[in-house]
């Protein structure tokens, strides 16, 4: 297993050196932040960004994400050129030693919740979901954002891109997705790179927009639409443990056995009639199963990223929401921990 952490660039107010200090941390989770999605990112930021990684005595080994323009979702005649876009990109982030690109799927918008700070009994926020607050909540109106989201749209886009969604069901954007992955694979060998994609959060359709990464039986799907080790997920255990017909613990085993899991967010979540809770990623706090996930990942001899995912806000500390350093730093040494001890039992 290799330690990772999200870094939002130069602009992040946590430093490489913090993250540096976490034990055992290995690589930073980074992107270009300034490019339009769609455009080629220039070598120049790409090295950039590497200089400043392994300055701080950290790899520039995962990139979170190289976003997909919605063209190519919605399988327009113009898809073609952003496909083209896309390649370039794992080109350039192979040569600069990338490993692994995380991306996703979900049409217009990215992971979804419905409050930010909800504050908890020990006075701890955390990023919530109900379901009574989705209800009020107005997909159109231009104001809903979320760290990493592209804030780029205006009123009117969103409105035309909901109308343009109305011809894409899930059929239609799994085909959309194959055309896409035929493109890319064969550059992604050439370049020594893996895609993973990130499962749909939560995963179930929102504003009546489809969903696909969703489940067991459609993340079967996906990497059969082509069969390649290069092709494969980022397993997000708080996004499809939100739907508890999700087994973990058995689509972890099986996929890691596969040879497809190239990169794990690890969070706990607590799910509720109504929706779910964010929660610290220690076990008995959420209602998923982590100790279980780690074991069958050291069973299965794991040697993909992993990275602590969103944390709370604690000790007074403000900033992205989900993104803070203090929770996520706890979230990386438990995380460790349970490594470390899983590990020991297998070796006596
Ligand atoms: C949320 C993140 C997602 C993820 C994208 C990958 O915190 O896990 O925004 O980065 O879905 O493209």
């Amino acid at each position: 297993m290799k330690l990772s952490f999200r870094w939002y660039g130069e602009s992040d107010r946590i430093s490489l050196e913090y993250i540096s200090q976490i034990p055992n941390m290995y690589s930073v989770v980074t992107a270009v932040y300034d490019v339009p999605v769609g455009e080629v990112w220039p070598r120049e930021n790409i090295a950039r960004l590497k200089k400043l990684t392994e300055d701080a005595g950290l790899k520039f080994e995962v990139i979170e994400s190289v976003p997909v323009h919605e063209d190519i979702k919605l399988g327009l005649p113009t898809r073609d050129k952003y496909i083209e876009a896309y390649k370039e990109n794992i080109r350039r982030l192979g040569e600069a030693g990338v490993k692994c690109i995380c991306y996703n799927f979900m049409p217009v918008f990215d992971w979804t919740r419905t409050q930010l700070d909800k504050v908890a009994k020990d006075g701890s926020t955390s990023l919530v979901y109900y379901t009574e607050q989705l209800e009020k909540m107005d997909p159109l109106n231009g104001e809903l954002s979320l760290p990493g989201w592209d804030s780029s749209y205006k009123k009117e886009d969103l409105k035309h891109l909901f109308e343009q969604y109305k011809l894409v069901d899930e059929e239609k954007l799994f085909e959309n997705l194959k055309y896409f992955l035929e493109q890319i694979i064969p550059v992604c060998e050439e370049a020594d790179v893996n895609m993973a994609i990130h499962p749909d959060d939560p995963p179930w359709p929102i504003f009546g927009l489809p969903r696909i990464i969703t489940n067991e039986k459609n993340i079967d799907r996906f990497l059969k639409l082509v069969d390649s080790k290069r092709n494969g997920l980022t397993f997000c255990t708080g996004s499809l443990g939100a739907d508890p017909n999700n087994d973990l613990v058995k689509m972890v085993d099986k996929y890691s056995k596969m040879g497809r899991i190239h990169f794990m967010h690890v969070r706990n979540i607590k799910i509720l009639n109504n929706g779910f809770e964010e929660t610290a990623h220690d076990n008995t706090y959420g209602s998923l199963d982590i100790i279980g996930i780690m074991r069958v990942l050291v069973d299965n001899g794991f040697d993909g990223y992993l990275r602590p995912d969103h944390g709370r806000m604690i000790w007074g500390e403000t900033g992205k929401p989900g993104y803070g350093l203090y929770d996520r730093a706890l979230g990386a040494s438990y995380l460790n921990g349970v490594w470390e001890a899983l590990e020991e039992e297998r070796r006596k």
